[in-house]
């Protein structure tokens, strides 16, 4: 099977189920604006269809999904430069995912840590869509021929089995017709820890929300949250291989490097041997700084909800009109009979 060349383009997603946190941001919102300023085609998508695989009050539902646009937008993403819509107003996704469910195999979707993390004990009550997670995050990347994925750590083994899945279709069909996507898992914070705990991630939908600083979070907030971030007693060490059985603390400073754009060992040599009633407060600052800017824009635009309608409805469009051929294709290569005249 001879390779044909498919043209870079971006595409990447965050789901409406709560609050932006830092981790998403400087695991992923931060490179893909990087990505769209690099002139780059980039499409973004507010993932609404992966957000209902576990339970969203639907009013909630509308409001985070407005919300989330507006972070997208004050973070640096520009509707005249990246593609910019909420999945399910573009359903190519939903019928692409439902090949990619007939293509996937059980035991692959049974390697995913993401259902088993967020199942948690009791699988038998998880939803069936939250087990085809990954097929679905497949179809959106893949509707568009998507050749870079930016993600964080945790996204890396869903966007493997993207690869795979597109392998297989390309095998079982006998035509290359999908491109073999690449997570690009970059950036000094590719997994932010949770604030309370070391060894699980930053995450929106973590039950506490001292876990995490969300985007939406005010200055006060934000020094609260920081102020009470579990530590041990130890004040910083002159090396980051000091760190590596301190996770709390090494989380700290990855935030502190992150934000300030310094290699962590900069951020060290400024603060070896602080205690961390100096070091927090200074992060603290610096987070106030960076985020301060992102709250207040939010809070502009979402004033005019309207705006942002208007901004997904057309970047759905254009989103629709590159998916929609290549979801047409996918059907023909299948076998499925299009006969309707529309
Ligand atoms: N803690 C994190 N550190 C670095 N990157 C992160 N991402 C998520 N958490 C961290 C990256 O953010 C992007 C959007 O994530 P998502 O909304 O698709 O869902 P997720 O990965 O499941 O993130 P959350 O915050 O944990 O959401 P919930 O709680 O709803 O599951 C992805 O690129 C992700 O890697």
């Amino acid at each position: 099977m001879s390779e044909p060349k498919f043209e870079p383009r971006v595409f990447s997603g965050a789901q409406p189920s709560g609050n932006l946190t830092l981790g998403n941001y400087l695991g992923a919102l931060r490179r893909w604006v990087a990505m769209q300023d690099e002139g780059l085609e980039t499409i973004y998508c507010v993932v609404d269809l992966h957000a209902i695989t576990v339970w969203q009050d639907p009013a909630k539902l509308a409001h985070a999904t407005r919300e989330l646009a507006a972070a997208y937008l004050a973070c640096g993403l520009n509707p005249a430069r990246s593609i910019l819509f909420n999945q399910s107003q573009v359903p190519a996704h939903a019928e692409l995912a439902w090949i990619f469910n007939c293509v996937a195999r059980l035991g692959w979707l049974n390697r995913m840590t993401q259902f088993k993390d967020k199942a948690g004990k009791d699988r038998e009550a998880a939803s069936a869509g939250l087990y085809v997670y990954p097929n679905l995050m497949a179809a959106d990347i893949l509707v568009y021929h998507a050749t870079h994925v930016p993600v964080g750590e945790d996204q890396k083994q869903h966007v493997e089995l993207t690869r795979d899945i597109a392998a297989k279709f390309n095998h079982d069909f006998g035509t290359p017709f999908f491109p073999l996507a690449e997570p690009i898992i970059e950036g000094a914070a590719t997994r932010v820890m949770s604030l309370r705990d070391g060894s699980k991630k930053m995450s929106k939908s973590d039950p506490s929300d001292m876990s995490r600083i969300n985007l939406s979070d005010d200055a006060d907030t934000i020094a609260q949250k920081i102020r009470k971030a579990r530590t041990d007693a130890e004040p910083l060490p002159d090396s980051l291989t000091l760190l590596a059985d301190r996770p709390e603390a090494r989380n700290l400073l990855t935030i502190y490097a992150a934000l300030a754009e310094q290699p962590p060992e900069t951020v060290l040599e400024e603060f070896a041997g602080a205690p961390f009633s100096v070091f927090k407060p200074a992060l603290a600052e610096l987070a106030v700084a960076r985020l301060g800017p992102i709250t207040a824009r939010m809070t502009e635009l979402m004033a005019d909800p309207a705006e942002i309608d208007r901004i997904l409805g057309d970047g759905a469009d254009r989103a629709a009109a590159i998916a929609e051929p290549i979801l047409a294709r996918s059907y023909e290569i299948v076998g499925l009979v299009r006969s309707r005249q529309i």
